[in-house]
């Protein structure tokens, strides 16, 4: 068989860390995307690549963005891959009510991008393209579990960005014949997670409290309810939509949810810290109290405008059509992290509020 070629845009990412990986076992030359920085952004990756001098390297990372259409064209004709796997996004939920423009332009019209390089280049029926959609789409309950089939209504401008990406790709698929995928995918964590979603900023934290490295943990909605997996088997699932005989919506999730409560919960457990939640709330100034055995406080500036209360996904589709399920436990993902979070703090890294 020949060798495939892969463009994953988002490698520097949790989800594209862990889709590299497999990428790379599965014997595919791989491309990444990453953005300049002023300082390294490539951590997750850094294991992975090879000296850029190697004259036969297997992953490629080449500068770029979302934003950027001539570059985004270039890297495509260059690369001539036959999948292209969009992970590349601003992903934070309350991030975009404040960058809701950026948000936009980014990860809705950035999507539009990649599929009108696809058209211009010519290469409908070669690539194949997936799509990072979000169990964030279904944002104001109406039924659970959601599903496929469940109406979307997004409650932020991240989601509202996230529909308008799905429903190009889905009009690509059906305009152009493109193979094109949206995999509806529900949190999933990782100890690759981002610091500032709300997994890992209570695993990091747990971590440093236990060490004596931060003394309190400031968190908003403690009430919200998630459906988390592990990271490393959705990139198995991104994969394996590339691999049908057409594209299709699928939804990835592990059909049980947490609330958040609970996760700090498990995670100060598995840190060995004593947890007394009594006189955590905000006072009446909305300022936050740091008392004595305190060690969670309720700041009221993670609040969002508009919150999604409940998800919790139905993964049927995907374990038929797909052969795909999830393995890991959520209350093993959490004691995995804190375990993680707190080697990195013994090792000197890890602690600090964030945001
Ligand atoms: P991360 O935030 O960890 O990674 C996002 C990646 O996108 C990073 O590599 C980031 O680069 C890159 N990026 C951001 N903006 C741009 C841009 N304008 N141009 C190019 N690259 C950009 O997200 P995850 O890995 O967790 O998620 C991957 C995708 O899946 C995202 O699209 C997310 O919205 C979606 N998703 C995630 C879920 C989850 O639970 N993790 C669930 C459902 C969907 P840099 O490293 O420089 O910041
Ligand atoms: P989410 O993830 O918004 O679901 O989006 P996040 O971990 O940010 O929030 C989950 C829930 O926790 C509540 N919460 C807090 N969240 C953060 N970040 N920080 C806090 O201090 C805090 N306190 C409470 C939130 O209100 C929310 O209800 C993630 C991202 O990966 C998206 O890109 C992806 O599309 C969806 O998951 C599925």
């Amino acid at each position: 068989m020949t060798q495939k070629t892969a463009l994953i845009t988002g490698v520097t990412g949790q989800d594209g860390a862990y889709l590299a990986r497999l990428l790379l076992a599965k014997g595919y030359r791989v491309h990444g995307i990453k953005r300049r920085s002023s300082s390294f952004n490539t951590g997750r990756i850094d294991e992975i690549y090879q000296d850029p001098h190697d004259p036969d390297p297997k992953l490629t990372l080449h500068y770029g963005d979302l934003t950027d259409a001539t570059n985004l064209i270039r890297i495509v004709q260059e690369t001539q891959p036959d999948e292209i796997y969009n992970l590349a996004a601003q992903s934070h939920v309350q991030v975009s009510f404040e960058t809701p423009e950026y948000t936009a332009n980014a990860d809705g019209i950035g999507t539009l991008r990649l599929l009108e390089a696809i058209r211009i280049l010519g290469l409908e029926k070669k690539t194949r393209f997936y799509q990072a959609s979000t169990s964030e789409l279904y944002g104001l309950v109406q039924q659970v579990p959601q599903r496929e089939t469940t109406p979307f209504y997004p409650r932020s401008p991240y989601a509202a960005a996230k529909l308008y990406a799905y429903w190009i790709t889905v009009n690509y698929r059906e305009a152009y014949g493109i193979h094109a995928s949206n995999g509806i995918l529900f949190n999933h964590e990782s100890p690759l997670r981002g610091e500032t979603f709300v997994t890992r900023k209570i695993t990091r934290a747990a971590a440093a409290i236990a060490e004596g490295k931060q003394d309190v943990l400031y968190l908003g909605n403690l009430d919200a309810q998630r459906d988390w997996g592990h990271a490393r088997e959705y990139a198995e699932g991104m994969w394996l939509m590339l691999q049908q005989d057409e594209g299709d919506d699928y939804v990835l999730a592990t059909g049980e949810t947490t609330r958040v409560r609970q996760f700090v919960e498990w995670a100060f457990e598995d840190a060995g810290i004593a947890l007394d939640w009594r006189g955590s709330g905000a006072d009446e100034e909305g300022r936050c109290r740091k008392t004595g055995a305190l060690r969670v406080a309720i700041d009221p500036r993670y609040f969002r405008p508009t919150e999604v209360d409940l998800l919790i996904g139905d993964p049927a589709k995907a374990r038929q059509k797909l052969g795909w399920e999830h393995r890991t436990p959520v209350r093993d993902l959490a004691r995995e992290m804190v375990e993680a979070d707190l080697a990195l703090v013994r090792a000197g890294a890890g602690a600090g509020q964030s945001a």
